[in-house]
């Protein structure tokens, strides 16, 4: 069982950042009235895991995963432990704090499941749980993802690119966008009960991306992660991995993904629009209005007082999808 956390007074200035980044985000909700005082204070990151030990974590309910095809994006820098990976989330339809759904999602049903590609396509897709891992060849790709709350991973994600399925779907010439949706099941979803402790998010929680972005080779639709099917608290059975946008973008247990030639709305945006874009792309120059994107906190192997802030790369490293946004201004498109 993971100890509570306590605060410690020892944490050295970065770390303190990293903290008041996380409460700051929770406090705009606790201000907007959706978490009680009590809550933003009482949770916050389990201890467990984050004292520097490096037990392998194999969450029982994953299954291994075939992926034959050679790895097209590999990067040096060391992978978060897979304990991390999988015990520090965001995943708000099973509560805010961070250790929630690791907790909370660990019965969550996802047989039987249907993905339905529709709207402005010539040929709608429904895949069922088993085609979702079966119908395009798998492959692994290690990337960075970079929270909006100033800390990054580096996980080694199972996949396939979300334009091999876009392309099965054939879109029509006036599709411009790609709208996604999680599962709305408050049944199993906690967080989707009541807006108190779905951090005020109404849900189903949503996303977007354009066309050409959600085409890009590096966007992917994730399966896995550390060779085998996804943990329920990283968005089982299937989620989004867009590795040169902040998380949020990368919407998990999608359901629907439906083409059309509108911008779609999305969940962070319309919470709080001021804050967070429909961009969203990893930007070490625009500031989020209460931190800096400057630099982040790398979450790897060592405990909570390990030094491990890095500088923040523009699109968090990606350079490759500069020439998307060729003629925008990144700081009004944030
Ligand atoms: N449906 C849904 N998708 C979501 C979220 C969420 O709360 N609900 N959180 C997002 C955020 S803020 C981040 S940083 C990533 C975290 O993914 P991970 O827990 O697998 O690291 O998931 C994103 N996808
Ligand atoms: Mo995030």
């Amino acid at each position: 069982m993971p100890k509570p956390f306590k605060p410690s007074v020892t944490l050295t200035d970065n770390d303190v950042t990293d903290e008041s980044i996380y409460f700051n985000r929770r406090t705009l909700l606790k201000s907007m009235g959706f978490i009680g005082a009590s809550t933003l204070l009482a949770n916050s990151a389990s201890a467990a895991g984050w004292f520097g030990d490096d037990k392998e974590d194999t969450p029982s309910r994953t299954q291994p995963l075939d992926f034959t095809q050679p790895a097209k994006y590999q990067i040096e820098e060391t992978r978060t432990p897979q304990h991390k990976v999988t015990t520090y989330n965001n995943f708000y339809e099973f509560g805010t704090s961070k250790d929630a759904p690791a907790k909370r999602a660990s019965e969550f049903q996802t047989t039987p499941w249907t993905l339905t590609v529709d709207g402005m396509v010539k040929n709608p897709i429904t895949l069922d749980h088993n085609a979702l891992t079966t119908r395009f060849p798998l492959e692994e790709r290690i990337y960075r993802l970079r929270c909006v709350e100033a800390w990054s991973m580096v996980i080694p994600w199972v996949g396939f690119e979300l334009a091999s399925l876009i392309k099965q779907a054939d879109p029509l010439m006036s599709a411009k966008y790609v709208a996604f949706e999680t599962l709305y099941d408050p049944k199993q979803m906690p967080g989707q009960r009541n807006r108190f402790t779905g951090g005020g998010i109404d849900y189903p929680y949503v996303e977007g991306l354009r066309l050409d972005e959600a085409m890009h080779p590096l966007t992917l639709l994730s399966v896995g992660l550390y060779g085998k099917t996804l943990p329920p608290q990283n968005g089982a059975p299937i989620r989004l991995v867009v590795p040169w946008k902040y998380g949020f973008k990368s919407i998990k247990s999608i359901v629907r993904i439906t083409l059309t030639d509108k911008q779609p709305p999305t969940t962070w945006n319309r919470l709080a629009s001021n804050e967070y874009g429909f961009y969203a792309n990893v930007n070490p120059k625009v500031s989020h209005p209460r931190w800096s994107q400057a630099s982040e906190r790398r979450i790897t192997s060592g405990g909570l007082l390990t030094r491990n802030r890095i500088a923040t790369q523009m699109f968090n490293g990606y350079d490759e999808v500069a020439p998307l946004y060729a003629n925008m201004d990144l700081t009004r498109f944030y």
